[in-house]
């Protein structure tokens, strides 16, 4: 491995530790006791467990730092400390499908970032049936495990492997979404929608895709993966084109090149509504 800081060695050490028992659990996915949220929003007690042994791990190694988590939601620590951002399984539906794409997702938000404000400073993704974790620090480069991670260097729509989120019954924009899917598909290669929005940004990070827009998603679903695509050179938005705000869940991803390209597309879609 490739050295890095104490912290992320600190969340590698809890995503792995998860890992095996959301594996086994994957593997008796048949089993598992589920429930539901919302119309199509599922949670089974994978989801919890993976939850409560990432907070365990993290809270041993920083006793005194808050979490936002999608299970339990908020957990208050010093308000002067760093806080973790945790999807523990972000991708329930492909795995309740037995779909092997989905991972956990954990970033470290520092309060008072370099400009005064909230920042994301620590990004790490694992998916655990491929064993691969995406990570980045803040101003030192995405990796996957000990490589670097670069983004996409292509430069023509005609050539792009887009990826998108669709929204799902009693979720999102529908006539938002296909609005834009109308504009952005018939210019690119391809269209993708595999259903884990953290998978999604590290994947854009890794270069598979050369980009990706979906709306509507929570800050664990991405303060780890918007990390990790600027750090690979990457380049994210919300819909205006301006800083993405993870509280609002918007995002276009891509490279620079691409993204001005892509960034035309939508908002042209959404100007002539
Ligand atoms: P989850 O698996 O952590 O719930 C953005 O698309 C996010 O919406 C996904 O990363 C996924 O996160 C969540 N989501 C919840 N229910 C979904 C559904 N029925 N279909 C697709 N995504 C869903
Ligand atoms: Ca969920
Ligand atoms: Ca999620
Ligand atoms: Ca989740």
């Amino acid at each position: 491995m490739v050295s890095h800081s104490g912290l992320i060695t600190v969340m590698e050490r809890a995503a792995r530790k998860a890992g095996p028992r959301l594996r086994r659990d994957f593997n008796e996915v048949q089993h598992l006791q589920v429930s539901r949220k919302g119309p199509a929003d599922f949670v089974s007690i994978a989801d919890k467990r993976a939850e409560d042994t990432l907070i365990e791990e993290l809270q041993k190694a920083r006793p005194d730092w808050g979490f936002l988590v999608e299970e339990r939601g908020e957990i208050k620590g010093d308000p002067n400390k760093p806080r973790w951002i945790i999807d523990p399984l972000d991708g329930t539906s492909n795995f309740l499908h037995g779909i092997p794409h989905f991972c956990m997702s954990i970033a470290v938000e520092d309060p008072f970032g370099s400009q005064g404000k909230p920042e994301i400073t620590h990004g790490y993704i694992y998916q655990p049936v491929t064993d691969e974790s995406f990570w980045a620090e803040k101003g030192r480069g995405a990796w996957l495990q000990d490589q670097r991670l670069r983004v996409s260097a292509r430069r023509d729509l005609a050539d792009a492997l887009i990826a998108t989120g669709i929204p799902f019954l009693g979720h999102g924009n529908f006539a938002e979404w296909s609005r834009i899917f109308g504009a952005i598909a018939p210019e690119v290669a391809g269209i993708r929608r595999f259903g884990s929005a953290a998978l999604d940004l590290a994947w854009v990070a890794a270069g598979r895709y050369d980009g990706f827009w979906e709306s509507d998603l929570k800050p664990w679903d991405i303060a780890a993966g918007l990390l990790i695509v600027k750090e690979a050179g990457g380049f994210a938005t919300d819909y205006r084109g301006t800083e993405v705000n993870i509280a609002k869940g918007q995002v276009l991803a891509a490279n620079d090149g691409l993204h001005s390209k892509l960034h035309k597309l939508l908002a042209g879609s959404l100007r002539n509504a």
